[in-house]
């Protein structure tokens, strides 16, 4: 069993409908899909993928040794207490967003960076998009409803650059622990060889196969509050490995913290509202106060949190 793979040029031809149906699959029953030919020029990935390997290899590498996970991991092997490291990640992680200072010096990063936001960007509107046509809303809807309305933040773009260094002991320490992600719409450029990631699929971890210079999509849990359950954010963990440095980059598409989510009225079954309670309504930064206390943990309880504030 495998992620779908979409070709998503073909949403500009005669396969436009079959495409949309695909995207639509995805969403439903997936909420992980992954797009080839979606644009994003080949020679850029390239270029991505050169600064940041690079960017771990001089910056970042040599610190790692003595960061945190290295430092439980040893005290845990010394006391040999307890059960597998529960509480732990073993990763290097750094963000970029519109108005960050550029957490590297290095030679044509933050030029590779900056172009590169730009082009995911638009990926991930034109993804919206479809995904507004494809739940019967207006065009638009879905980023209107992140940025914050008139006078308030606009939604937030954010790119986080993450490696996996090899792990002596993958058994006792997850590379990420199993979340589902708190925003809006996830898009992941992952490791052309080290595989790792994985999502429940039916009750089974299954990979997300690692695929050259495709895009992988999915949704958070905003995404399944606005669309009233039709498109859920799913389950998804990365193992660590013993060798092999896995690199990914998440860029996601957030609402901004000031914005009102609540499932769009449009998909909302008057009939049954009176009977069930749905999702809630809730200001985004609410909803992520709570995720920060309660990222790997089932995301129903931060429904009832919010609806709760
Ligand atoms: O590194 C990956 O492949 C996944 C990262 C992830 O799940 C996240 O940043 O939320
Ligand atoms: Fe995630």
């Amino acid at each position: 069993m495998a992620i779908p793979v979409i070709d998503f040029s073909k949403l500009n031809g005669e396969e436009r409908a079959k495409t949309l149906a695909q995207i639509a699959n995805g969403c439903e029953e997936w909420g992980f899909f992954q797009l080839v030919n979606h644009g994003i020029p080949e020679e850029l990935l390239e270029r991505v993928k050169k600064v940041s390997s690079e960017c771990y290899k001089v910056e970042r590498e040599e610190s790692f040794k003595s960061s945190k996970p290295v430092k439980l991991l040893n005290d845990w092997l010394e006391n040999k207490s307890g059960e597998k490291l529960e509480n732990l990640d073993w990763e290097d992680v750094f963000l970029l967003h519109d108005d960050n200072e550029w957490p590297s010096n290095l030679p044509g990063f933050k030029e590779t960076m900056r172009e590169y936001r730009s082009e995911l960007k638009k990926l991930a509107e034109k993804v919206m998009a479809v995904m507004d046509e494809n739940l019967g809303l207006p065009e638009g809807y879905i980023k209107a409803a992140f940025n914050g309305g008139e006078g308030l933040e606009k939604a937030f773009f954010g790119t986080k650059i993450s490696h996996y260094p090899p792990c002596p002991h993958p058994e006792l320490v997850n590379g990420l622990r199993a979340h589902t992600d708190a925003g809006g719409v996830i898009l992941l450029f992952q490791d052309d060889q080290v595989g790792g990631l994985q999502i429940l699929k039916d009750g089974q971890w299954i990979d997300v196969q690692p695929l050259p210079n495709s895009i992988v999509i999915n949704t958070g849990d905003q995404i399944e509050v606005l669309s009233n359950g039709r498109y859920k954010s799913v389950w998804h963990r990365v193992l660590a490995s013993p060798d092999g440095n896995r690199r990914s980059i998440a860029s996601f598409y957030n609402p901004s913290m000031e914005a009102t989510i609540a499932p769009a009225a449009q998909l909302v079954d008057k009939a049954n509202q009176e009977v069930e309670e749905g999702y809630p309504k809730f200001v985004f930064g609410d909803y992520m106060s709570v995720y920060a206390e309660q990222k790997f943990l089932p995301k129903e309880p931060r429904f009832q949190a919010v609806r709760a504030m």
